[in-house]
């Protein structure tokens, strides 16, 4: 593997040319790493992240609600696929990074360890999670990793779908009944702060973002990406008629001030401690156990139609020497 920028010629000269490094180009080994941390652990995340939303797939409130839960939940699974490809890409393999996540060594995102508690809940995560989901990852379309920049294309694209549809669950609820209005607030309450932490650290207590940055992975702060999504959220907040939890917020012109979320809150997920991690990475766990025998069959029938093919071939050979 190489090891630093100098000794990895053309490196620096794609950067610089805001060109895409591919699989087969030399790159810095910290690069590498730095990228298949951030893939695996979006990869994660992704899989991980159908747990709270599926969790109401047997009881939303109509079939056309369960329908197209089911739907996003698929897309979720879809997008972990694509991105533990992307990782692939870069000389590991998606078994062992499974192994790393089941056991903790690698993470997933903190937001997923909170509980949905109502149907609301899933209104909220599509407008709020998936928002914010979506003011990170339109930047990684630019990424210099070809094969990242490449899946976020698509998955950027299903996510502001999803947005759309947490939105419309809570615009539903909001001109309904007292009690569902009700409801969507409470979910709002729930899920800001959370929201919030999902951009990452703050700049300044972040190891990660200037290198990353440095290396065109990531395009923006953590911090510039949070204010990007308070400016676009808090008008939508007033179009549902919704109160954003925050007492410090206020219009200043071009973007809003806000009072930043509890950022030990944020640690604490991270090293395990939320209100759901340990149940999350069990159902994640028994889920992979229970899958073997799909895995095992899958091999079994993908090494019988290779073996089928170089019989054919080999038959066709003989035949063409005959
Ligand atoms: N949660 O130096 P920093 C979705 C970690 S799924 C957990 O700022 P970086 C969806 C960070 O990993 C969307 N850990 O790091 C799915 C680092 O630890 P390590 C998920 C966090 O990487 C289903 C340490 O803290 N999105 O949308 O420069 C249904 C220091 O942080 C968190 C992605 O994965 C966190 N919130 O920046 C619905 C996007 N924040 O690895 C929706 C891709 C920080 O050094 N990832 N950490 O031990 C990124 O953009 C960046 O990795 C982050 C963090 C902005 C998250």
């Amino acid at each position: 593997m190489t090891g630093a920028i100098s000794e990895v010629p053309g490196f620096q000269a794609t950067l610089d040319a805001d060109g895409r490094i591919e699989p087969r180009d030399a790159m810095p080994a910290g690069y590498r790493k730095t990228l298949i941390r951030q893939i695996a652990q979006h990869a994660h995340s992704e899989i991980i992240g159908m747990q709270p939303e599926g969790n109401w797939i047997s009881r939303a409130p109509s079939l056309r609600r369960k329908a197209i839960l089911m739907a996003k939940v698929q897309d979720e699974a879809g997008h972990g696929l694509y991105l533990y490809a992307a990782a692939e890409t870069l000389g590991v393999d998606r078994a062992d990074l499974l192994d790393l996540l089941h056991t903790g060594r690698q993470k997933y995102s903190s937001i997923f360890n909170y509980p949905t508690l109502t149907w609301a809940d899933i209104g909220a995560i599509g407008w709020l999670v998936d928002g914010a989901a979506i003011v990170n990852q339109v930047p990684l379309c630019r990424c210099s990793y070809g094969p990242y920049a490449r899946a976020m294309v698509r998955v950027c694209k299903e996510e502001s779908f999803h947005q759309r549809q947490g939105f419309e669950i809570l615009y539903t609820l909001c001109n309904g009944t007292e009690a569902q209005k009700a409801m969507a607030q409470d979910a709002l309450d729930r899920w800001w702060w959370p929201s919030l932490m999902m951009f990452g650290p703050p700049d300044a207590d972040s190891p990660n973002t200037a290198q990353s940055m440095a290396w065109g992975i990531k395009r923006h702060s953590n911090d510039e990406l949070r204010q990007r999504f308070v400016d676009m959220t808090v008008p939508q907040a007033d179009i549902l008629g919704l109160r954003i939890p925050d007492d410090g917020l206020r219009n200043e012109g071009d973007h809003y001030v806000f009072t930043e979320p509890d950022f030990t809150e944020l640690y604490e997920v991270v090293k395990g401690n939320g209100p759901c991690n340990k149940e999350r990475l069990a159902h994640r766990v028994k889920a992979h156990e229970d899958g073997a025998w799909v895995r095992e069959a899958a091999a079994a029938y993908a090494e019988k139609q290779a073996q089928k093919q170089s019989d054919k071939k080999s038959d066709e050979q003989q035949g063409s020497a005959a």
